[in-house]
């Protein structure tokens, strides 16, 4: 008896500790292991996405600025930032220990990049500054505002900076449909009903290895919705208009 009364007061000691320290820190609790052997083998997939939409996204700002060739510029630069994310991200793998699977990564992204590459043909900008500055970008965001909370303190470092990039990338495909938004309302629809589901195939497919990262697909679904919407208002798009949008990912 005498005993057992030292144990649950043990007990209720060990349990309030943790309870004070999980106030005082509530972040660092949740992180992820980053050293185990699952960590990494989940990490070599998600790393190499990034490296390769960062890539994919510096040839896309290049091939929209030969359907712009007014906005050279400012596509270059756009594209210069991507190139400084590729970096940073191949430095979070190598920081781990992973080597990317871009083989994988190369796949992941091969249907939304012959969409790109068709629309680049025709001259539709329209599609391609969907494709790249409003989908991929939104994606991107979600995915780095997710990651932040649970990256190792190297990657989450870099993450910060590249995500605010991406805000200035999202921010221009939404200036430039905003001024067409006229003569391109149309085409904008038509070329969200083909590439959202492809983006929500995407999500759907790198769910479980971010989850192995600690990151959560209900969270990445908002956050990317929240971007996407954002978007889609500014652009001057009706409450009718951006349900009808947004409802393409769940067909
Ligand atoms: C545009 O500038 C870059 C496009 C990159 C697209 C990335 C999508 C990432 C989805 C994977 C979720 C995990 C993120 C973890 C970050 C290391
Ligand atoms: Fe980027
Ligand atoms: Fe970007």
């Amino acid at each position: 008896m005498h005993n057992e009364l030292k144990i649950t007061d043990m007990q209720t000691l060990e349990s309030s500790k943790k309870t004070i320290e999980e106030s005082i820190n509530p972040v660092s609790l949740d992180l992820p292991d980053f050293t185990t052997d699952s960590y990494k083998d989940a990490y070599s997939r998600i790393n190499a996405i990034v490296i390769e939409g960062e890539q994919e996204a510096h040839d896309n700002y290049i091939s929209i600025a030969t359907l712009i060739p007014n906005e050279l510029e400012e596509l270059t630069k756009l594209a210069r930032m991507e190139m400084k994310h590729k970096k940073g991200f191949t430095a979070c793998g190598r920081n781990l220990g992973v080597v990317a699977d871009m083989e994988f990564a190369k796949k992941f992204f091969s249907k939304l990049h012959g969409n790109f590459q068709v629309a680049l043909e025709k001259g539709n900008l329209t599609t391609c500054l969907l494709i790249q500055a409003i989908l991929i970008e939104a994606f991107a965001i979600s995915a780095y505002n997710v990651y932040i909370r649970v990256a190792d303190p190297f990657a989450k470092k870099i993450t910060e900076g590249v995500v605010k990039d991406e805000y200035l990338h999202l921010n221009y495909g939404q200036e430039w449909l905003k001024e067409n938004l006229a003569t391109c309302k149309e085409e904008l629809m038509e070329a969200n009903k083909v590439n959202l589901p492809l983006i929500k195939k995407m999500l759907d497919e790198v769910a479980d290895d971010a989850s192995v990262l600690a990151m959560d697909k209900e969270e990445l679904m908002e956050e990317f919705m929240i971007a996407y919407q954002d978007t889609l208002m500014e652009i001057g798009l009706d409450n009718r208009e951006i349900a009808r949008m947004a409802m393409a990912a769940i067909v």
